[in-house]
C-alpha cells in the first residue's frame, strides 16, 4: 500500500495532479470521488478539504489541498534538486513565483476576460489578462522551459494550466504556448497520467456530466 493518497476524478484538476506524481515517481494510490454522488461534499471529505474540492492529497499525516501548493509539497518533499530547485538556488525565487502563477494570475485572468469582469486591474491581484499572458510568453522566449533548459515542477502547473485552457479556448494559441504545451504533454510522465486518467473515464464510464 502507498503511502500517498490522491483523491481524484479524471475531470478535475486532479487529473493534472496525477501528472504531478508520475514527474516525481514515487508510488501513490488513486481514491476515486465520485462527484455525482457529491462525496466531495461529505462531513467526512471536508475534514480534509472543508472547500469540499478536489485535488486533496494525503502524505502519512500530511493533508494537502490547493493544486499548486500539493505539487510544491511533492518536489521538495521528494525531488528536491531535480524538480524544484534547492533552497539556497538563485532559481528558488523564481521558482516558486511560477508554482502559484497558475493559481493566482492566469487562472483568475483568463476567467475575468471569459465572463467580461469589469475589475481594475490595479486593484484585482491578477492584473490584467494581456500583461499575465506576456509574462509567461516573456519566460518562454529565454529557454525550453520556464527556468530555463531544465524541467521543474512549475512546468507542470504552467505547462497543466495552458494546456486545458488552450483545449478549452480560454486563452488565445499563442504559439510559443502551443509548442510549449506540446512539449509537456510529450513528456513519458505526463503521457502516463493522461493514459491513465482515460483509462478511469472508460472503465467508469464518466461523460462530462459526471
Ligand atoms: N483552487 C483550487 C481549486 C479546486 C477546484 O475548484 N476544484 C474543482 C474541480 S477542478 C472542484 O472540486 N469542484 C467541485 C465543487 O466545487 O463542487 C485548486 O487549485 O486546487
Amino acid at each position: 500500500m502507498s503511502q500517498i493518497k490522491l483523491y481524484h476524478h479524471p475531470f478535475t484538476r486532479a487529473a493534472g495532479t496525477v501528472g504531478v506524481l508520475e514527474e516525481v515517481g514515487e508510488p501513490y494510490e488513486l481514491v476515486f470521488v465520485d462527484l455525482r454522488k457529491g462525496e466531495h461534499k461529505t462531513d467526512t471529505f471536508r475534514k480534509l478539504n472543508p472547500m469540499g474540492k478536489l485535488p486533496v492529497l494525503t502524505d502519512g499525516g500530511a493533508v494537502l489541498s490547493e493544486t499548486s501548493a500539493i505539487a510544491m509539497y511533492l518536489a521538495d518533499r521528494y525531488a528536491m534538486g531535480r524538480l524544484a530547485p534547492p533552497i539556497e538556488s538563485p532559481l528558488r525565487g523564481p521558482y516558486l513565483r511560477w508554482c502559484v502563477f497558475p493559481s493566482v494570475v492566469i487562472e483568475p485572468a483568463a476567467i475575468a476576460k471569459m465572463k467580461g469582469w469589469d475589475v481594475n486591474a490595479s486593484q484585482a491581484g491578477w492584473g490584467a489578462y494581456d500583461t499575465a499572458l506576456d509574462a509567461v510568453s516573456g519566460a518562454l522566449e529565454k529557454g525550453t522551459w520556464l527556468l530555463g533548459d531544465t524541467f521543474m515542477m512549475a512546468d507542470v502547473l504552467v505547462g497543466g494550466t495552458l494546456g486545458y485552457m488552450l483545449r478549452f479556448n480560454m486563452i488565445e494559441p499563442r504559439p510559443e504556448f502551443v509548442a510549449y504545451v506540446d512539449r509537456f504533454r510529450a513528456r513519458p510522465a505526463i503521457q502516463t497520467a493522461e493514459a491513465k486518467n482515460a483509462a478511469i473515464v472508460k472503465e467508469r464510464g464518466l461523460d462530462r456530466q459526471g
